[in-house]
């Protein structure tokens, strides 16, 4: 009882705004950040619940809105495998970030507390939550907030890791958790050793290794790039531009998603890097997007669905050295996926599966894989290795001879597991297996970018008055609602050649999206508009 007194004296400090209603969605709670601090105060109370819940564990608490503007923040919580906060938790995180008065609240936790059978007040400390901000101004207010939150709940400490990627925040909690070294110099040890090691199982040097440009959203992850590069990895030529420290607004004009959607160079790129290899982070360095200047401010575009490809084709190479079948490889896409990457990916002969939107649904089916690669257009993906894989690649490397084929293979795959995030997507990580394997290839981007060449796509958002009456299946390719719209909608791509299109509603913003795509950008643009009008 002295703790929901205690309870309900902080969260007397933090009423919510009016009119507020939030939804924990797809990544976190996030709006405008002058209106979350009773949000993410709340969201510090339920992440010390969740540790006391998981104990002995270690809970993530990132405050950032990723690709989102500047004057928006957001919240999102990491589980002790360094995942996306369990679903099922995501009903109470609504129910309490929207809780109207201090007692609501209060009345919430205590029943929350009794159903999941939450022991509190054993004495001593025994929950924990480390937190992780981006570069945002809010950031650190924000990040009291949370602080305050987290330690009104007897027996839990915050620990302030101060300015994070996500990814890092997520590697540093899986690792935490694993019982493994997990300061953000073990993260960049980590990823520069298993670089290295990968550079020197090259077999022979086809191409002398070329500068890399990279766009870094103005925001954090140019940042650790560039701490990355001139601590552990001097000897990888990476320009890095848009670094926010000459004057730059976050994610304005610049970075992963603004390129992905606009298809256009970010500021800061221009004529004078025609053919150049470029990379762009978003806001928080979560996804990662590939492109080089065509002409003037035109680019191609290599996106998520390119970096799915070129892991693909890497990893099956490597698993078909090996002696016997050991695995099972599999790819993880959404409906947004180039109808051409997925015939790309078939004709490999890999697995190709279908997720819902948003990154817990891609990871979950990936992780179903001895190797599972997921990755959604817009460059949020990784590779995951079962545990139970990567112990037997591991007992496999003392068996063989040093040198061999196979045990190149090996040693290949292990440092692949290494260097890519197991816990969430990770630009950084991906870019440094993206330009270790085009090395290995001797590939310049150009020749990437020819694995496949992109159907025409077009994206449309239309608002509605309730996006919630549009229903999917649980792939999203076909709507079940309303009643009788996919018989529309089949109409309309059955007039197209390689005719595409889909609906869903947004999971971060109040609009129904529709994706189209065919075999001329006059028909993408035609299929897209005409299946818009049967949403309105
Ligand atoms: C969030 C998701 C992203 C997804 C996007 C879709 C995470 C970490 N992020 O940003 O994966 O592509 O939402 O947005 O899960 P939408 O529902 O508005 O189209
Ligand atoms: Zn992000």
């Amino acid at each position: 009882e002295t703790q929901i007194a205690s309870l309900l004296k902080s969260s007397d400090i933090f009423p919510l705004p009016q009119s507020l209603k939030l939804s924990y969605g797809t990544a976190g709670f996030r709006g405008d950040a002058s209106l979350l601090d009773s949000t993410v105060y709340r969201v510090g109370i339920l992440s010390s619940l969740r540790s006391l819940k998981l104990k002995p564990s270690t809970i993530g608490l990132m405050i950032t809105a990723s690709h989102n503007r500047v004057s928006d923040n957001g919240i999102k919580v990491a589980d002790p495998s360094g995942g996306m906060l369990s679903q099922e938790w995501e009903p109470f995180a609504d129910q309490i970030a929207n809780a109207s008065s201090p007692q609501e609240l209060v009345a919430l936790i205590r029943e929350f507390i009794e159903r999941e059978e939450i022991s509190i007040g054993g004495g001593g400390d025994v929950g924990e939550v480390w937190l992780g901000r981006d570069t945002r101004p809010s950031g650190e207010s924000l990040l009291r907030a949370a602080e305050i939150g987290v330690s009104s709940v007897s027996g839990c400490v915050a620990v302030d890791k101060g300015v994070l990627t996500t990814p890092q925040l997520h590697w540093m909690v899986r690792a935490k958790n694993k019982g493994l070294n997990a300061t953000e110099s073990d993260y960049f040890e980590s990823l520069s050793t298993s670089f290295k090691c990968l550079i020197d199982l090259i077999p022979v040097k086809k191409l002398e290794s070329s500068k890399l440009v990279l766009d870094g959203a103005n925001g954090v992850g140019g940042e650790k790039m560039e701490e990355l590069l001139r601590g552990y990895l001097r000897n990888l030529d990476v320009e890095v531009r848009n670094t926010g420290r000459d004057g730059g607004v976050l994610n304005e004009s610049v970075g992963a998603d603004f390129v992905q959607k606009e298809k256009v160079v970010p500021l800061g790129f221009g004529v004078n890097d025609v053919g150049v290899r470029c990379a762009s982070f978003d806001g928080d360095a979560d996804r990662l997007v590939y492109f080089y200047v065509s002409s003037g401010d035109k680019i191609e575009l290599l996106d998520g669905d390119k970096i799915l490809s070129l892991f693909a084709l890497f990893i099956k190479e490597q698993l078909n050295t090996l002696e016997g079948k050991l695995s099972r490889l599999g790819v993880v896409q959404t409906a947004y996926a180039n109808g051409a990457s997925t015939d790309y990916l078939k004709g490999l002969g890999l697995d190709v599966v279908f997720a819902k939107t948003g990154v817990k649904h891609l990871h979950e089916k990936a992780a179903e894989f001895d190797v599972g690669i997921y990755f959604e257009a817009n460059g949020h993906g990784t590779i995951l290795f079962s545990e139970s894989f990567v112990s037997l690649l591991v007992g496999k490397q003392k068996d063989l001879s040093e040198g061999s084929d196979e045990y190149n293979a090996v040693s290949r795959l292990v440092a692949v597991s290494n260097l890519i995030n197991q816990a969430v997507g990770d630009a950084i990580s991906g870019l440094l297996l993206v330009e270790v394997i085009l090395q290995h290839m001797g590939w310049s981007v150009q020749k990437w970018n020819e694995l496949y060449k992109d159907l025409p796509s077009r994206q449309v958002k239309v608002e509605v008055p309730d996006r919630t009456a549009v229903v999917t299946t649980s792939e999203e390719t076909e709507a079940l609602k309303p009643l009788g719209i996919q018989d529309a909608i089949n109409g309309e791509i059955k007039k197209y050649k390689r005719g595409r299109a889909f609906i869903r509603p947004s999971g971060t913003e109040d609009v129904v999206r529709v994706y189209a795509e065919a075999s001329t950008q006059e028909d993408a643009d035609s299929l897209g508009d005409s299946v818009a009008q049967l949403v309105k």
